[in-house]
């Protein structure tokens, strides 16, 4: 922004980047400070609005929190000591530190890690394999990627999305849209007025799934069991595509014989939803298609079975006839904008990544990054070598299982560098942090659907010295004398790099608030399978899976979908922890660990909640409000008792990502899906609350580093222990 612009009132507009939503927003510049901002309703397709988080986004600029300059850290890691200094003394610090790392270790040694942002994730990328390290990676080890190989491992392509406005049944397979992605509520309203009908999958009576014509309540993590039972009505009532399976499934014979015990009654026995509902729902989505699956990011694969659950959920698709047809899953969009970067970044994997060992797969069916889940155990083992270094930007500990255990394995780091809007205790164990721009304070590029490409408008100039991630990695490129062509321009040249293959430059965005359609454009039709096959080693939708049987042996993958029960597999003592423990579900005003700080959405629960149907909470004799102590296999936490009536019976839920309480100290390290390392958030074992007076502070109850102690309870008025174990 030019000093022209100060003293003047202007609107400029943005698109909110606190989540991945990007709603249009209006954004009210005076003297270049935001004084308030509003969903826009000028542009196409939007009605304004704009949701909680978005409304309080002022407060995430502006957050006393918020990082202004660089920063290193003097005295002890751990102690949060930061003094200023400037971006050259950083970025010299940084070059030098891991180029020495290099020269000592190798670059292997050294791991590039990317927070939940997507928009600087290939520069980032580009930087790894410019240094030569294979160890590049991302919050992705715990979101999308299992459901990405789960639906490779079958169709070979990346995971095709429902065509929502053509279909005719709609399944919202574990999504809580209005509070997971609150635009689409909208599309959900006009999906409900032209009458589609819709199934909901989730444990949860949420405000999504009352809407709904059929609604499912499974169990959480039974979801494979469901979708076998669901495949074995279509198979045993003849309502599945038979052209589809013959001519373009691998594997069919197997799966039906596999699918064969699922009957509606032994699914209900698994999943707890009963077995009419079972075939109603089976038969309205194969009989009233086309039909879409909305999938969700994560939820199906937070589950020690994850991945297979989500393949014999995705064999739905093609069993029904609804791959690749308008009305079901695309394999590509009608019309879109070609761009450069996004999904085209290969990395580089001469050597063997963390993660490998473990989870070979992940690499096989290939996935562009490493798999960090085990992060902090390969730091502290030195496995599968020492790692020394660590170029972090958006690093949240918090969202890892036993996040305690993950600060003590940063410690441990030679070098250590975060990138961040905010100072957070992420950054407890940096030597360096480094201030990032918000989405306010930077351009980007987005693409849009029917092949638009439109531009995110910088509202106001940088907070303090903030600079936007990529540039901040152009300049360690170039610091460290790494070749790189692609970031050794100017943001803006790379920019333009990005919109090459539209035809489009930024300058021709720019002003354009709706976007501008790239003059060349990439078309889809459907059925491409009949032209070109799918792109796995059969060449066919592969229901049993090659790549995974590839692992029978050595890693006991099976090539089915083959369905595993949690409460068997964990072999977790039920007489101890009876309760399952569900983590995260997303709630409207929360987004993971980032604005917790902001103090109009920090207003709203006053500590971590601890959620339980009411029955449960009457059993337990605990009233809402209590605070509670809840415990696991794999630690403990402290939040507050509140009575939901929308909750499953036999269910806790917590959410993640608060220092006031951390769900995820309950979630042992181990607790992963041996297929694609997704720990098990969602379906997890807790024990009965021990409750406490709000007033006896001096109790000898303590939490440290997520474990419960105590040696006596000091019994108070008003407040004591229920119970001592
Ligand atoms: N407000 C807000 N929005 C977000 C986020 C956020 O933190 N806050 N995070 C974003 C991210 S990173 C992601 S990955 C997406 C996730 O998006 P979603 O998956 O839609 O979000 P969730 O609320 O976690 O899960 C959806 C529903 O699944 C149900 N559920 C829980 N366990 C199970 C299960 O085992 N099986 C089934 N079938 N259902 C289950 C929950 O009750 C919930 O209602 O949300 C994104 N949107
Ligand atoms: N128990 C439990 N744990 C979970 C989940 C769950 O459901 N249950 N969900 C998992 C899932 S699906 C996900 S996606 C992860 C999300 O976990 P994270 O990726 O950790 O999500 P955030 O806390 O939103 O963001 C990480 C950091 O990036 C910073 N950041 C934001 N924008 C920028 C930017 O533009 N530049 C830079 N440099 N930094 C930025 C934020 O301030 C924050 O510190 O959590 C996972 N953890
Ligand atoms: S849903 Fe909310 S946080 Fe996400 S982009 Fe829209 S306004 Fe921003
Ligand atoms: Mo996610």
């Amino acid at each position: 922004m030019s000093q022209k612009e100060h003293g003047k009132k202007q609107v400029k507009k943005a698109v909110c980047g606190i989540c991945a939503s990007g709603c249009p927003m209006d954004v009210y510049v005076e003297d270049g400070k935001i004084i308030s901002v509003e969903g826009s309703k000028d542009r196409p397709g939007q009605s304004g609005g704009l949701c909680a988080k978005g409304a309080a986004a002022r407060q995430y600029i502006y957050n006393q929190e918020r990082l202004l300059y660089p920063m290193k850290q003097v005295g002890e890691k751990g102690h949060g000591k930061f003094v200023r200094i400037s971006w050259e003394e950083a970025y010299q610090t940084i070059a030098e530190k891991l180029l020495s790392v290099r020269e000592r270790y190798g670059a292997r040694s050294t791991i590039f890690y990317a927070g939940y942002p997507k928009w600087y994730r290939p520069a980032l990328l580009r930087l790894a394999n410019a240094y030569g390290s294979p160890n590049y990676c991302t919050e992705s080890s715990t979101c999308f990627q299992a459901s990405n190989m789960a639906w490779k491992s079958i169709y070979g392509n990346d995971i095709c999305f429902p065509d929502l406005a053509n279909a005719n049944t709609v399944m919202l397979w574990a999504s809580n849209l209005y509070h997971s992605n609150t635009p689409m509520s909208k599309s959900y309203r006009g999906m409900k007025a032209r009458g589609v009908k819709i199934i909901v999958v989730d444990p949860r009576n949420t405000v999504t799934a009352r809407e709904a014509d059929i609604h499912l309540r499974l169990l959480p993590g039974t979801d494979g069991a469901l979708a076998l039972g669901m495949a074995q009505v279509m198979i045993e009532e003849d309502l599945y595509d038979h052209e589809f399976v013959e001519k373009y499934v691998h594997g069919f014979e197997e799966y039906r014989a596999y699918v064969k015990q699922f009957t509606p009654e032994y699914t209900e026995k698994i999943t707890g939803v009963p077995a009419e509902k079972i075939l109603e729902a089976a038969r309205l989505y194969a009989t009233n298609g086309p039909a879409g699956i909305m999938f969700s990011a994560a939820t199906v694969v937070h589950h020690i079975n994850g991945v297979q659950n989500y393949r014999a959920v995705h064999t739905l698709v093609g069993l029904s006839g609804n791959y690749d047809r308008k009305g079901g899953h695309l394999a590509r969009p009608p019309v879109s904008a070609p761009v450069n970067e996004f999904g085209k970044v290969k990395r580089y994997d001469g050597e063997e990544a963390i993660g490998q060992k473990d989870f070979p797969a992940w690499f096989a069916l290939p996935c562009e990054e490493a798999q960090c889940t085990r992060l902090a155990e390969y730091i502290l083992k030195e496995e599968p070598y020492p790692l020394k270094a660590l170029v972090a930007f958006g690093m949240n500990h918090r969202m890892w299982p036993k996040p305690s255990y993950l600060q003590e394995a940063l410690k441990k780091l030679e070098f250590y560098v975060n990138v961040d809007l905010f100072l957070s205790d992420s950054s407890d164990m940096a030597d360096i942090v480094l201030p990032a721009a918000t989405f306010f304070e930077r351009e980007e590029i987005r693409t849009m659907r029917g092949g638009m490409v439109g531009l995110s408008e910088a509202a106001v100039c940088p907070c303090g010295e903030a600079k936007n991630d990529i540039e901040i990695i152009q300049e360690l490129a170039r610091r460290m004398g790494l070749s790189e062509p692609v970031l050794s321009g100017t943001y803006e040249e790379y920019m333009n790099y990005i919109l090459k293959p539209t035809g489009l430059s930024v300058e021709e965005l720019r002003g354009h608030q709706g976007g501008v359609k790239a003059k060349h454009l990439v078309f889809g039709t459907e059925r491409s399978y009949e032209r070109e096959g799918f792109a796995t080693p059969t060449g066919k939708a592969e229901f049993v899976s090659t790549v995974l049987e590839k692992y029978k042996d050595a890693y006991g993958y099976d090539g089915l979908p083959v369905y595993r029960d949690f409460r068997e597999v964990s072999e977790v003592d039920r007489t101890v922890y009876p309760w399952i423990l569900n983590t995260g579900s997303r709630k409207p005003q929360y987004f993971h660990a980032r604005v917790n700080r902001l103090p109009w959405l920090a207003a709203l629960e006053p500590a971590t909640l601890v959620e339980m149907h009411p029955s449960d909470m009457e059993s337990l004799q605990i009233q809402e409000g209590d605070r509670v102590i809840v415990t696991s296999p794999g630690g403990s936490m402290e939040g507050i008792a509140a009575a939901v009536r929308n909750n499953l019976p036999g269910m806790v839920h917590i959410y993640h990502g608060n220092k006031k309480g951390e769900a995820n100290e309950l979630i042992p390290l181990t607790y992963l899906d041996p297929i694609s390392g997704f720990p098990g958030y969602k379906s997890y074992f807790c024990n009965e609350m021990l409750r406490y007076c709000f007033h006896c502070e001096q109790t000898n109850l303590s939490i440290q580093n997520g474990q419960f102690s105590y040696s006596f309870l000091l019994l108070q008025k008003g407040g004591l222990a229920r119970r001592t174990r």
